[in-house]
């Protein structure tokens, strides 16, 4: 107690606070334990996505999803290189925010998790029995893509709402002719239920709207998927003021249900549109990527009943849809008070043709008519909000940096609690979904200060994780996250843990480079690629030594992993190498390539500690001047060099 109590001068009451509660012993997951929570944060401008254990804040792993990493190979490597292809070329980088985990009946299943790409507008499917990418989407016709993934209740869609409005298809126009130019897509892609495989199904046409942030509908609402936008001033510059204007922006709704009727029915326009596919496979243990070509798109004002727009106050910001489906909460960055909208006032008011107008044919609902209840001046700049699945809602104020407790219905606030500091997004497991596992609420804070060692000018980002088990909530931890976390996805360990894969059979290794045994090691040349079939095992490479490459070849490492145990990956590198390591899991293959500069005998060497005699896992590659005789061979141990 003195101890703790004593450290800290600014943070001095939080942390008693803390303590007040016995806290620690909340938080504390003895050593050989396992945590109760997986937590999946996303790493904003990082591209990848920091997988924690809750209550201990521990980080479990790093997934490299828009970004390459050096640790895994991650992007170095040939067989995932192809994840980050988009029209644009290779982009290794992407702005991830929303981690979305796929649900069966409202509930999270463990299988999936998906995030957006905000920058090229991208989304990604990470498989939860590898934690590794399996496959990323480009989305066309998109400026942004932050209303996303936001899937429906069965994983029927991910959503992929444009941020910035853009010219459809994209011209070179003047920007000052947006409004009659730009348009906001809604991109609807469809998930194959087996296989996760994701496609673009349709893209509803918006008027020149920024889109912010979606939810779908689950239960009642099962069906719709409700849009943030901002700018429904649709102006294009100094956004901070003509942007805020309006007393009321717009939550679009989308009847997606409808829209698969209209695309029955023929309704549907191809808009010619280029995006890359990128699927990963187990098997070959290699990325491919596709080039698409067009898109279905519909039209609202030929569409009637499948968007309507739902005033709401001002700039909102997150739209969540409560665990029973009937609340549509939206919080107005600038509005003093939560809006929440009521899914059956909004069919009694589009039964009643209760409207106000329409922009560009979608019909704008009057807000009266719509309107499900306030919270009265709960704080300030509301976020986003999450719920527990005892009927309240928690939602983040960033401007006074706190999480404010109130209860749906009756729309009282029941309890609020300080955040260090400016809170962004909040996650409570399960909270977007129908059943929320509501034990904790994780704060993403926005702004660190001093709440941590200082590193320089860079802070580490701050989480903290509060229990919301009783009537007032506590706050238990203080953890650092990568990047920027935005939004976040808490899951129990158990629905994960036991599919957790172990190793991948090397029998069923379909690499087209695979050496399945050391007899099949060898080393091919084909003018100047020369392709190297090798093995590992604890702990030597086979071939260990070559000699016969070439200033001026191109090198290809396919190495395989022989082994078939849990936790025995190995690594692989030669000096010289332009890219990274490979970092291969037991019966994978993975492909490093090399392209020599200079003559010389070169190290390689395994970079995972595998064992007792790790340290000897290496070898020798010659590389002999451009057009010498060197012969081609390759060995290891006493053997007679191979050739
Ligand atoms: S958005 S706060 Cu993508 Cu709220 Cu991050
Ligand atoms: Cu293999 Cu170290």
């Amino acid at each position: 107690m003195l101890v703790l109590s004593s450290c800290g001068k600014a943070n001095q009451g939080t942390t008693t606070g803390a303590l007040s509660g016995n806290a620690a012993s909340k938080v504390y997951v003895a050593p050989g334990q396992y945590d109760e929570f997986y937590a999946f944060m996303s790493g904003g401008f990082s591209g990848q996505i920091g997988v924690y254990g809750l209550p201990s804040g521990r980080l479990l792993k790093v997934i490299p999803i828009f970004s390459v990493d050096g640790e895994k190979g991650y992007g170095f490597n040939e067989e995932t290189k192809p994840l980050l292809n988009t029209s644009h070329g290779f982009i290794p980088w992407d702005d991830a925010h929303h981690p979305a985990l796929s649900q069966t009946n409202g509930e999270t299943d463990g299988r999936w998790i998906f995030i957006n790409g905000n920058n090229t507008p991208r989304l990604a499917r990470i498989d939860l029995s590898t934690f590794e990418t399996a496959e990323i989407l480009e989305i066309p016709n998109s400026g942004g893509n932050h209303s996303s993934p936001y899937l429906t209740q069965n994983t029927e869609y991910v959503v992929a709402g444009t941020r910035f409005s853009v010219p459809i298809p994209q011209k070179d126009v003047a920007i000052s002719s947006y409004a009659e130019n730009f348009k906001g897509a809604l991109s609807f892609v469809k998930v194959e239920p087996t296989t996760g495989h994701m496609n673009i199904e349709f893209q509803v046409l918006m008027p020149g709207l920024n889109f912010d942030l979606a939810s779908s509908g689950k239960g009642p609402s099962h069906g719709w998927t409700f849009f943030t936008s901002y700018n429904s001033e649709m102006k294009n510059s100094l956004l901070e003021v003509n942007a805020s204007q309006n007393d009321k922006d717009f939550v679009a709704a989308v009847n997606w249900k409808k829209a698969e009727e209209y695309l029955k029915a023929g309704k549907a326009k191809d808009f010619p549109a280029n995006y890359m596919h990128n699927v990963y496979n187990d098997e070959t243990h290699s990325a491919t990527s596709t080039a698409m070509k067009s898109v279905k798109v519909l039209i609202p004002s030929e569409c009637p009943g499948l968007v309507y727009l739902l005033p709401t106050p001002k700039s909102p910001h997150g739209v969540d849809v409560d665990p029973t489906g009937e609340y549509i909460v939206c919080s107005g960055k600038l509005s003093a008070d939560i809006t929440a909208h009521s899914f059956p006032k909004m069919l009694k008011a589009i039964e009643d043709k209760a409207f106000d107008g329409d922009i560009s044919g979608v019909p704008i609902i009057k807000f009266e008519s719509v309107l499900g209840g306030t919270v009265k001046e709960p704080g300030l700049g509301p976020l986003h909000t999450e719920f527990d699945g005892k009927g309240n809602a928690y939602t983040s104020f960033f401007i006074s940096s706190e999480i404010v407790k109130w209860k749906v219905g009756t729309w009282e606030v029941i309890d609020r609690q300080p955040t260090y500091y400016s809170i962004g997004h909040l996650m409570v497991p399960g909270g977007n979904s129908m059943k929320p596992e509501g034990k904790y609420v994780v704060a993403l804070n926005k702004i660190t200060k001093d709440r941590y060692l200082p590193t320089g000018p860079e802070l580490t980002q701050s989480a903290q994780l509060y229990s919301i088990d009783g009537d007032k909530m506590e706050l238990l931890l203080d953890f650092p996250t990568i990047g920027e976390p935005h939004y976040a996805q808490g899951i129990s360990a158990e629905k994960i843990k036991p599919k957790s894969k172990q190793f991948f059979k090397l029998s069923e290794n379909k690499h087209p480079y695979v050496t399945p045994t050391e007899k099949d090691a060898k080393v091919v040349r084909e003018g100047n690629n020369v392709h190297v079939y090798m093995t590992m095992i604890r702990s030597h490479f086979m071939p260990d030594n070559i000699e016969g490459f070439k200033v001026g070849d191109k090198v290809y490492f396919h190495v395989t992993n022989l082994e078939q145990d849990f936790d025995v990956p190995h690594g692989f590198a030669v000096m010289g190498a332009t890219n990274a390591e490979l970092l291969i899991m037991p019966g994978q293959t993975e492909t490093l390539v090399w392209e020599p500069k200079k003559e010389g005998v070169f190290p390689l060497y395994c970079t995972d500690f595998c064992s007792a005699l790790h340290q000897e896992m290496q070898g020798y590659a010659r590389v002999s001047p451009a057009g010498s005789a060197t012969a081609l061979r390759w060995w290891l141990g006493d053997e007679k060099p191979v050739q």
